[in-house]
């Protein structure tokens, strides 16, 4: 008897053992201790075992039923926790702490206008330049010829610091820093956020984007500063568009150009976009003043140069059909929605 207890532990050890499923732990339970079970049945057989052994035998059989009932009762918990995990790690996977009205919006209109102009200004040569956003009144006036007390910076009001700095109000406010650590030749964007005390409307913001390049060597002369202004708006538009360039003055440039494209919006007929002039001013642009290069370290005697100063923002308005220019900033996914951003 003893040897066939032995043999039902071994038994029941490798069934349990082996068993996968919920359902294969109570077929052990049924078949070692159902009512009619292996176990019960020697339970039930005591009474034919020989009285000097029979103590012996209800022990180890009584031992056999505790350990295979506990046994089953671990193997069960084991199983269902591997199911739970196996229903789990099969089932779609949901992030619960992800807002459910969340709503995914793609680069700034103004982020894809900028990246695009690099890449041009990159095939041609031109380096892509960082400037600062908080300047010293050198760099943003004095260093591009725009002494104190000139009437231009009444043009270009601004937000100033108490350490006597201030938020620059054009990228030309890099010039300086990027002759001197560059020399000649030079080719050069830089694009860049800028800061007016402005009244605001549909085409002026208190911040929007600009774009500055610079294009220094020997004998460069207004003939190249046309060709690069044609081919980037052409390469941004994708089609032909129709440009004026008229005089302008700018302290930092001599002779100095605006260059205005005809407005996207209502095509040259007059809106509020275009202040009912039918032309948006974009480009501002021109030579080099010699006092520039000077203060840049470079010869005016013997290098010459343009510059120019692309409204990013505006350009982002009319590649996009937007009619105002305060919807870029305004931070609303609505408004990104209808414009045509892949
Ligand atoms: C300048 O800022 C000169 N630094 C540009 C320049 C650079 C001229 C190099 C010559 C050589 P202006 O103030 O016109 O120029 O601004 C340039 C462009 O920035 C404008 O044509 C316009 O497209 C954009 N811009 C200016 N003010 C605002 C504003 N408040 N909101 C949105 N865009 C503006």
């Amino acid at each position: 008897m003893i040897d066939k207890i032995n043999d039902l532990k071994a038994q029941a050890k490798e069934k349990l053992s082996n068993a996968t499923h919920s359902m294969d732990i109570e077929n052990i339970r049924v078949e070692f201790l159902g009512k009619k079970g292996k176990i019960i049945e020697i339970l039930k057989d005591l009474k034919n075992v020989e009285a000097s052994k029979r103590k012996e035998v209800a022990t180890l059989a009584n031992n056999l039923k505790n350990q295979l009932e506990e046994a089953i009762e671990n193997k069960k918990e084991e199983i269902k926790n591997k199911e739970y995990e196996k229903k789990i790690n099969s089932a779609k996977k949901i992030d619960l702490t992800v807002p459910s009205n969340l709503n995914i919006g793609s680069l700034h209109p103004i982020t894809i206008v900028q990246k695009e102009l690099e890449e041009i200004f990159e095939s041609m040569g031109f380096t892509v330049e960082d400037g600062n956003e908080v300047e010293t009144e050198y760099n943003n006036f004095e260093a591009v010829n725009v002494p104190k007390h000139h009437p231009a910076r009444d043009m270009q009001d601004t937000f100033w610091l108490e350490n006597g700095q201030l938020l620059k109000t054009q990228t030309s406010a890099a010039q300086n820093k990027i002759m001197l650590k560059y020399g000649t030749p030079l080719k050069a964007i830089f694009p860049g956020r800028c800061f007016r005390n402005e009244e605001l409307d549909a085409s002026h913001e208190n911040t929007f984007f600009q774009m500055e390049g610079m294009m220094i060597d020997k004998d460069v002369s207004i003939a190249n500063l046309i060709y690069f202004m044609k081919t980037l708006l052409s390469q941004i538009f994708k089609k032909d568009v129709e440009v004026r360039l008229r005089p302008g003055y700018f302290p930092f440039v001599e002779p100095g150009f605006e260059l205005d494209i005809k407005c996207l919006y209502c095509g040259g007929e007059g809106c509020k976009v275009c202040k009912h002039g039918g032309w948006i001013e974009l480009c501002p642009c021109g030579m080099i003043h010699p006092n520039v290069l000077k203060m840049g370290g470079i010869n005016p005697e013997e290098y010459s140069g343009f510059a120019f100063g692309l409204g990013l923002s505006r350009l982002a308005m009319m590649k996009y059909g937007i009619n105002d220019l305060r919807v870029l900033n305004s931070c609303d996914l609505r408004s990104l929605k209808q414009m045509d951003i892949k």
